[in-house]
């Protein structure tokens, strides 16, 4: 594990002050993680997360490549929305989008002036995007790297915050209900960051 980042994220109390893991080390919950590298347009899933704006209209990245190959109808929802704030996710249909529906978040533009902040913010992404897909009962979702691509959020930290969120949630009494969640990469490097924390937080028993 990468002490020094796990220890920064303590220092800025996104990790609380416990000196063991927050998740129950009874249950290894490894059906409920998994990884894909490749592109989140093509996945049949309930439901794919956009890393979208606080405009909720598009941008570029994995916003681009969501409203190019969902289609028109998409924008003509995402705009009847009225934006979205930092940190909270919006739900629409996925139109073209071989998944059920989109769960549209929006991360935090990283700043290193406010590194607490922006933490917590990543931090209700997911949260926000798993309680959506709760309520609307959808069991299997896909999330990107949210904040990490064009919002600059450094991958290790934003792989910590993202597995801890998720391996806590699997945990929780609402979570229990959601059955798996996959974790789309593009790069080699990211792929190899989540590769070495997926089994820091979803131990093999
Ligand atoms: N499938 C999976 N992952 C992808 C894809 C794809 N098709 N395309 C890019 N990625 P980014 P952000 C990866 O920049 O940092 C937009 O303009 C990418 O390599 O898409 O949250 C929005 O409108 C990176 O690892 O999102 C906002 O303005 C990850 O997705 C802003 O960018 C996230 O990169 C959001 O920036």
């Amino acid at each position: 594990p990468d002490i020094r980042t796990i220890g920064q994220l303590f220092q800025t109390g996104v990790l609380k002050a416990v000196s063991k893991p927050r998740y129950n080390p009874n249950v290894a919950f490894l059906d409920r993680i998994s990884l894909f590298q490749g592109d989140i347009t093509v996945m049949e899933v309930d439901s794919v997360v956009n890393a979208a704006n606080e405009s909720l209209l598009g941008g570029s990245g994995v916003d681009g490549a969501i409203h190019a190959a969902a289609g028109k109808k998409l924008y003509k929802e995402c705009a009847g929305l009225g934006g979205c704030e930092t940190g909270k996710s919006k739900i629409t249909a996925a139109y073209k989008l071989p998944s059920k529906n989109i769960i549209h978040t929006v991360g935090p533009v990283y700043r290193r002036s406010d590194v607490e902040t922006v933490a917590q913010q990543l931090e209700s992404c997911y949260r926000t995007s798993l309680n959506l897909a709760i309520e609307n009962n959808l069991k299997h979702i896909a999330f990107p790297s949210i904040s990490t691509g064009i919002y600059g959020y450094p991958i290790e930290d934003a792989t910590h915050i993202a597995l801890d969120l998720v391996r806590r949630f699997c945990d929780s009494d609402v979570g229990s209900k959601a059955s798996r969640s996959t974790c789309v990469v593009w790069s080699n490097k990211d792929k190899e960051v989540y590769e070495t924390l997926i089994p820091e937080y979803f131990p093999a028993p």
